[in-house]
């Protein structure tokens, strides 16, 4: 028997998921012409996704009806300003629509405004080099405000640690998509950005704030300071951006060791040992990076509250998603009682999606027929609802064996 400990009055569960990932023919963004491209190395386009477009009322009602209170989705930019400066009022109707479901559901909506994909002519005309870039992220955060009025959590944008890797690999045309690492460059921007949301959003009186991917950099015995170093603008300077913020979204599934390598550079991320259990993605099965990531994010970002944007595992085998669920829960509980102000716990992900070039790495808590869409919950979603209405953190996880050597050096 499984023995509890009860979460915060008023904590969000929910499940989380992003527009391009769901929605089905997100045509006009740069990654749906990425995924197109003749030559492409993208493995699978997006297509139709789970057409979660038009399906949103029955992803929305199988949440609710589970026990889940919050519900976290992303606009489309790319939908709502088609060309520079042309707003469509029927596609912020839609997201309306969205919004107003989860509403007459008893959901608590959290809205992201930006989650990887650009509209097309943002591309075109430079993406974040352009010294319009900031100007035109505001611009896109008034626009949306029009439809936020009861909308308290917004996101202005999703990892922007892991897209400036992206907004980086589209600019290497000749070499097709490469991950060169983080830009400095970019990074700046992307800060710029954000702060000019936040200013909007507070205007609008809403809790704003951005989501950080979170990767529990560990060291070798040794190699702290090249840890440090890989750090910074990999993940440091995103949570330092956010100290002034309402709260930060803290995303995390996996750990990354730094220590020696054979390259020009001399550091960087470690095999995992062949004994590591590995999910869909091929990441380490360690559900207590979320414990760490919490306290990491408290470290660098300071006392601001928290909410688990994303968790989650892929793997085809629901029992191992409850497990680490049950894992990463039993972290968060622990860092809520060492007095880390966490306001809700958002599972990735509600459907089994697109991730990013592939159907393959199921992360869903409802499993979706490629062919006829139909939704089928999984048991994990039933198991995460009732969790949610008890108001209660599983406490006996199980924890992963740790690395041999691997100190958590920052966490
Ligand atoms: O699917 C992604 C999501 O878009 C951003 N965070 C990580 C998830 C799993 O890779």
């Amino acid at each position: 028997m499984t023995s509890v400990t009860s979460a915060p009055e008023g904590f969000l569960w929910g499940a989380a998921t992003a527009g391009h990932q769901i929605e089905g023919n997100n045509v006009n963004t740069g990654h749906w012409v990425n995924e197109y491209s003749p030559g492409t190395q993208i493995p699978e386009p997006s297509g139709d996704a789970c057409d979660s477009y038009h399906r949103y009322p029955e992803d929305i009602a199988l949440l609710a009806g589970a026990g889940l209170t919050a519900y976290r989705f992303s606009l489309e930019w790319a939908r709502i300003e088609p060309e520079e400066g042309v707003v469509s009022r029927a596609q912020l109707a839609h997201y309306r629509r969205m919004i107003d479901t989860c509403r007459s559901h008893g959901v608590e909506p959290i809205v992201t405004l930006h989650h990887f994909t650009f509209p097309r002519w943002w591309d075109r005309d430079g993406g974040w080099y352009s010294p319009r870039a900031t100007a035109r992220f505001e611009r896109y955060t008034e626009i949306a405000s029009t439809i936020l009025d009861d909308v308290d959590w917004v996101i202005t944008m999703n990892e922007p640690n892991m897209m400036i890797n992206q907004s980086e690999a589209r600019i290497d045309t000749e070499n097709g998509v490469n991950f060169p690492g983080p830009s400095p460059h970019v990074a700046r921007a992307t800060a710029a950005a954000h702060r000019a949301s936040m200013e909007v959003l507070r205007r609008h009186g809403k809790n704003a704030g951005w989501t950080v991917a979170n990767q529990v950099f560990q060291a070798v015995p040794g190699w702290e300071d090249q840890r440090d170093e890989w750090q910074y603008w990999r993940e440091d300077f995103f949570l330092e951006q956010a100290r002034d913020d309402d709260f930060i979204g803290v995303q995390s599934y996996l750990r990354t060791i730094i220590g020696p390598t054979d390259d020009d550079l001399g550091y960087g991320p470690q095999p995992w040992p062949d004994t590591a259990e590995r999910t869909l993605t091929g990441w380490e099965y360690y559900p207590e990076a979320l414990g760490h990531a919490l306290r990491h994010t408290r470290r660098v970002s300071g006392d601001i509250p928290m909410i688990v944007t994303e968790n989650g595992i892929a793997t085809a085998d629901d029992p191992r998603r409850i497990h680490y669920t049950t894992g990463a829960l039993k972290a968060l509980a622990d860092a809520i009682a060492d007095g880390i102000d966490v306001r809700g716990y958002l599972h990735w992900s509600l459907l089994d999606n697109y991730e990013w070039g592939s159907y393959r790495p199921t992360f869903g808590l409802i499993a979706v027929d490629r062919e006829t869409f139909a939704r089928s919950p999984k048991p994990s979603l039933g198991w995460l609802g009732d969790l949610a209405r008890r108001n209660v953190f599983p406490a006996d996880g199980e924890h992963a064996p740790e690395f041999a050597g691997a100190r958590a050096g920052t966490a």
